[in-house]
């Protein structure tokens, strides 16, 4: 098998992204992406990364595809470098060919890390022979990217902070079909963002709002957490909506400022408040772009996109609801 000559076995692995609704936004510790805060989220059904992997002692070197697009200079050293780790962890040599491919577009303010490095951790710890508790896949899966420890669970998942590596790990707090949440995803701009998550948030303890928000963010855990087992979907609203703006001020008020909302944000945000005084239970949600994330109960949906159809400056929508978390599957990339 691998590191003693010849191909390894190839592996694929399917995972979702995510959706927080406690948000991650700075970090206790860059290098391991230990967070700040404990964030809460849901995985999205339609929006997955597929990504096959072998290790084999015939490659000269890792080649890494992505089927509809290339990745940067800086991605490709970023997946290396997550190849090096389970490699290590494995006790092997061998290169590997990563193959990986989105459902969905880039652009549409979806973050394909999170999905992407959930999935790459997964196939790659399986065609590297390792076989790691649920926990240690989502530890690894954070020191990747943060975000993409939430896409490893089923469903519902909690992020824990915790103070060193081992003690931050994801879990699920319910599963994808507890209960019929849906995210009407409004694509407002598909331009990608100037400035990354990861850069963006080493910034945020320079804002005046920040030890405010850590300071309130245990509370709305909690809240949230009691709102989900209740399935009391105003009071689950009430506080995604409070967290997002929360995290938004850090990023307004951040030196330098990270304005990410334009024109049209504002105008669906407006009309979100003025949906559910009108009776609709629809909250919002944003994350580092310009793009509006409606959640909505599933018996609501097809209201909530008829009144989306009425707004200006939409460019597409994207619905979805939540799915379980990441798996492996037989279909491979490549032969
Ligand atoms: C979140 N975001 O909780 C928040 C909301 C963006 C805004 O997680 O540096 O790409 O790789 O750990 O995971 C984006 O952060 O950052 C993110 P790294 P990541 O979904």
């Amino acid at each position: 098998m691998c590191g003693r000559g010849g191909k390894g076995m190839k592996k694929t692995a399917i995972a979702p992204a995510n959706i927080a609704f406690i948000k991650y936004w700075g970090k206790k510790n860059e290098e391991l992406r230990i967070p700040a805060n404990a964030s809460i989220s849901m995985n999205l059904l339609g929006a997955v990364t597929t990504t096959t992997v072998e290790f084999s002692s015939s490659y000269p070197k890792d080649t890494i595809e992505l089927t509809d697009g290339s990745f940067s200079d800086g991605e490709t050293r970023r997946i290396t470098a997550h190849l090096d780790r389970i490699r290590q962890k494995a006790g092997i040599r061998d290169f590997a060919r990563v193959v990986t491919k989105n459902s969905f577009p880039k652009s549409a303010g979806i973050a394909s890390s999170a999905s992407g490095f959930a999935a790459l951790t997964l196939a790659s710890a399986a065609a590297a022979g390792l076989s790691l508790p649920q926990k240690e896949l989502t530890i690894l899966a954070r020191i990747g990217s943060g975000s993409a420890c939430r896409s490893i669970p089923d469903g519902f998942v909690k992020w824990e902070s915790g103070e060193k590596s081992e003690e931050s790990y994801a879990h699920s707090l319910f599963p994808h079909d507890y209960w019929d949440i849906r995210d009407v995803l409004v694509v407002v701009d598909q331009t990608s963002k100037k400035i990354s998550s990861s850069d963006g948030m080493k910034k945020a303890g320079t804002s005046p709002f920040w030890q405010e928000r850590q300071r309130d963010i245990e509370k709305r855990i909690i809240q949230i957490t009691k709102a989900l087992e209740e399935k009391n979907f105003s009071e689950f609203g009430t506080i995604l909506e409070d967290d997002c703006l929360s995290m938004h001020s850090v990023m307004m008020t951040q030196n330098p400022p990270l304005m990410y909302w334009n024109e049209a944000t504002g105008n669906c945000i407006r009309n979100v408040q003025k949906w559910r005084k009108d009776g609709l239970p629809v909250f919002f949600t944003i994350d580092a772009g310009p793009n509006v994330h409606c959640i909505c109960e599933g018996k609501d949906e097809k209201q909530l996109i008829d009144a989306i159809k009425t707004l200006s400056g939409v460019q597409s929508t994207l619905v979805n609801s939540c799915s379980q978390g990441a798996h492996i599957t037989n279909t491979h990339l490549y032969q």
